[in-house]
């Protein structure tokens, strides 16, 4: 069973965020770190041994080294220091494997191979992707982002991955698509996460854009963070990045991609939707109803969790580029 504990410097230092997950009931919390443990358990008999040097199980340990990637220069640097690589692979949200920051073990359990990407309705060419369609379609380059979660707390990343566009180009949607759809994988066997018992909460976890935000340049799907393949921490093998967008915007372990007419349903949204909006623009002058978002904690390193605290900017500073979307 010692698979199971999560070093409780993760609990503590976290007393003063005020968690998205706030409404899970404690009961469903401790089932989830029982479920969580049996698939950490599996994994680490099945062994992947990249980058372990030791038998510890490193929280990078399932990634693979991408090569030299080209920074794209509008994105190349950004006005505070980069997140320790380890502390973006230790320090996540990914309700499906868990109501915490340290799910990264659980997270192993997600099945990443022969991954497929199904693009469907409003476009003239629905496609299924596997990885390597992604990879010889749509050129990989790097961006330095910063990335803010509702939360008030946020990270600088290295994201690598492609702009959504390049997406859109390929699929064609047609005159009727005004918003798209994005759904993360689920399967209630693997993803141990809260609410186990049916119809408890609205798994799979979806998110939405309208087209046109889809289309704008800093619309991201990241493949890998800092130099390698992403974590299954972190949405292997791809998710969405919106940095101007609250971190809830951007699902992780996208399965399906779907074309609508009318704006879709999205996980958070549907179960608070006065917390939790569909836009959810990064916006320092809109306070969460239960905290400030006037300011952040960008947090500098991981155990215990330390961060320096700054105001936050409208867009998350990246007004220049998609503050015309909603004018
Ligand atoms: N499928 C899925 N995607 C998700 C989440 C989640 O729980 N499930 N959490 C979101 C939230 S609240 C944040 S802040 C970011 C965290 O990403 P990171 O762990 O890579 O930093 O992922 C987002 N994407
Ligand atoms: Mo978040």
């Amino acid at each position: 069973m010692t698979l199971i504990r999560i070093p409780p410097s993760w609990y503590i230092s976290e007393n003063n965020i005020t968690p998205e997950s706030a409404f899970l009931n404690r009961r469903r919390f401790l089932k989830t770190l029982i479920g969580a443990g049996v698939g950490a358990a599996a994994l680490s008999i099945s062994g992947c041994r990249q980058d372990t040097s030791s038998s510890e199980l490193s929280p990078t340990a399932n990634t693979v080294n991408l090569g030299s990637i080209p920074r794209n220069p509008n994105f190349a640097e950004v006005d505070r220091a980069m997140t320790p690589r380890d502390l973006a692979a230790r320090y996540n949200n990914f309700y499906e494997f868990g109501g915490n920051k340290g799910i990264w073990k659980a997270a192993q359990a997600l099945p990443t191979e022969d991954w497929k990407v199904e693009v469907t309705g409003e476009v003239k060419n629905p496609r299924t992707y596997d990885l390597d369609d992604l990879k010889s379609r749509f050129p990989i380059e790097e961006r330095i982002y910063r990335f803010r979660c509702v939360e008030a707390w946020s990270m600088v990343v290295p994201w690598a991955g492609f702009p959504m566009r390049l997406l859109l180009a390929d699929v064609e949607p047609t005159a009727a698509a005004k918003f798209v759809s994005f759904t993360s994988f689920y399967d209630p066997q693997i993803t141990t996460g809260p609410g186990w018992r049916p119809n408890s909460l609205p798994w799979p976890y979806t998110e939405g854009l309208r087209i046109e935000e889809m289309a704008n340049d800093l619309a991201f799907f990241a493949t890998g963070i800092y130099g390698h393949t992403l974590p299954k921490q972190n949405g292997a093998p791809m998710r969405m990045v919106v940095p101007w967008k609250y971190g809830f915007k951007g699902a992780k372990s996208i399965v399906k991609i779907e074309f609508v007419k009318e704006q879709p349903a999205t996980y958070w949204n549907t179960l608070i939707p006065n917390e939790y909006g569909f836009e959810a623009n990064v916006n320092p002058s809109q306070p969460h109803p239960r905290w400030s978002q006037a300011s952040e904690k960008v947090v500098s390193k991981g155990s215990p969790l330390s961060w320096t605290r700054i105001p936050t900017l409208p867009y998350n500073g990246y007004g220049e580029f998609v503050a015309n979307l909603y004018a």
